[in-house]
């Protein structure tokens, strides 16, 4: 429903909001004539990490989205706060991290007491702070917010930001979800596998390929589903007074990606794009986290949180000054689990607190939906994995792992026990610390440690793997003009 509101309001809301823009912007254009509110369009591509035209990946086209980068600013390392949907989604709905405020348990869990709980210490989801400031909100095309908390009242006003009220300005949440798992084909600009390249710590095989170009495909349907947004707000005018924010909410659904706190899990596409504010063609290699969107926002909508929000404002200096980004992981559906990192541009350092357990424990999710996990299994099974691609098969977890970005961006190569690098991780290990401190950390109780679903591994044999991989291929390898019902559809 949209609610009314007196004129006065409204006027006194955009004269309140040009004062903080003009304080707040950097980059504000020095003749600037009077600015109004901008609406805001949060875009999320589900589970995709930076894999865009305009970030690199070869064999994929993304031609609108690559546009909106062009007309603003490309984030090159932006990261989010944990692996998964619905902590990190928790997290940039309010601000702060997802343990800080409970929510870091993805998906409820009654029999172990994960059932979602109200927000701490008055923080309110940020569309609601937004309401009271005069926005106008809206959640679009897809309904999902996957929010681990509870709170009171609306979360949104309506469904559409053509339900707003004469002159106000709006935030539109979408969310495009093609890019989650399974995957549709492209039929309209299929990717050939020889096009595509593949992270070196997965099987180097025509499955993988063609599983990953499955992927880009994806994307690029999501690519054109952007350019109607795009296409809307030109039409009807918009587009000028829009602040765009186009990221990911997690890396991409592979293993190692989605889930795990390496790169592939964690670092996501930030595009932020708002001609009124911010010159076009930027690219800027600051360490981002997606909390820092969220600052933005409601610095830019003037609304205040309770308390002082975990992330920074992309639009100020002190962005640059930023060591470290963190995050972290815990249970995944009834897979029990923990890990922590703390990443700078050069090092990550990542802590398993549950060492004793596999990576690549029983997920019903991942084992229905990841046909290179499979492919892993039965190579690594057979015993025809190199050192970079089984070490994430092993029965158990080193306590800690220290990568060297720039020497190892894949993060195959733990220096963790290496003397020379002693003095690097006792830094980081020291920050973790800090930050688990700072967010209220509850770690690992005991009865976490022996939860969820069994920890046996490997999880099936290898004859039951071999099936099951089998069972993938007609699926991966259908022609793009071919629909087919997925071997093993959860929904
Ligand atoms: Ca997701």
């Amino acid at each position: 429903m949209v609610t009314k509101r007196p004129t006065a309001f409204y006027i006194s809301t955009a004269c309140i909001l040009s004062c903080i823009f003009m304080l707040s912007c950097t980059e504000t254009k020095k003749q600037s004539t009077q600015v109004s509110p901008p609406n805001i369009v949060w875009i999320m591509l589900e589970d995709w990490g930076p894999q865009l035209s305009c970030y690199g990946e070869p064999g994929i086209e993304t031609p609108h989205i690559d546009q909106v980068a062009s007309e603003g600013i490309r984030y090159t390392h932006c990261f989010t706060t944990a692996p998964v949907c619905s902590p990190s989604r928790s997290a940039m709905m309010t601000g702060f991290h997802q343990n800080f405020i409970g929510a870091e348990q993805h998906r409820t869990d009654e029999k172990f007491g994960f059932a979602k709980r109200p927000l701490p210490n008055g923080i309110r989801p940020i569309t609601q702070l937004l309401s009271e400031k005069g926005y106008f909100t809206c959640l679009m095309v897809d309904k999902k917010t996957d929010l681990n908390f509870l709170y009171e009242g609306d979360l949104f006003e309506g469904t559409d930001w053509n339900q707003r009220g004469k002159d106000q300005p709006f935030f539109a949440q979408i969310t495009f979800q093609k890019t989650h798992r399974p995957w549709s084909r492209d039929s309209i600009n299929p990717i050939e596998i020889d096009e595509v390249r593949l992270p070196p710590y997965y099987p180097q095989s025509d499955l993988a390929k063609r599983d990953w170009a499955n992927g880009l495909e994806a994307m690029q349907i999501v690519d054109r589903q952007v350019k109607t947004v795009l296409n809307r707000l030109k039409a009807e005018n918009l587009y000028d007074n829009t602040l765009v924010f186009i990221m990911g909410d997690n890396g991409r659904c592979m293993p190692r990606g989605k889930q795990f706190l390496y790169d592939g899990g964690i670092h996501v596409p930030l595009i932020v794009r708002w001609p009124q504010k911010i010159k076009p063609a930027q690219v800027k290699e600051d360490l981002i986290t997606t909390l820092d969107i969220t600052k933005t926002i409601l610095e830019v909508s003037g609304a205040k949180s309770s308390l002082p929000l975990h992330g920074r404002n992309l639009f100020n200096n002190a962005i640059k000054e930023r060591q470290y980004i963190f995050a972290a992981r815990d249970k995944m559906d009834s897979t029990y689990d923990a890990m922590r990192t703390v990443r700078s541009k050069k090092f990550k350092l990542i802590q398993n607190l549950m060492s004793e357990r596999p990576y690549c424990q029983y997920n019903k999710y991942k084992e229905a939906y990841y046909p290179v996990l499979a492919e892993l299994n039965v190579k690594y099974l057979n015993g025809e994995l190199n050192r970079d691609q089984s070490q994430f098969m092993g029965a158990t977890k080193p306590e800690l792992e220290l990568y060297d970005l720039t020497a190892d961006p894949w993060e195959v190569n733990n220096l963790a026990k290496n003397q020379a690098y002693d003095s690097i991780k006792n830094v980081l290990f020291n920050e973790l610390q800090k930050w688990r401190s700072a967010i209220n950390d509850q770690g690992v109780s005991e009865a976490f440690r022996k939860g969820g679903w069994s920890a046996d591994y490997p999880t099936r044999t290898l004859e039951e793997w071999e099936t099951h991989l089998e069972g993938f291929k007609p699926w991966v390898f259908r022609d793009s003009n071919t629909s087919m019902e997925h071997p093993y559809a959860l929904w």
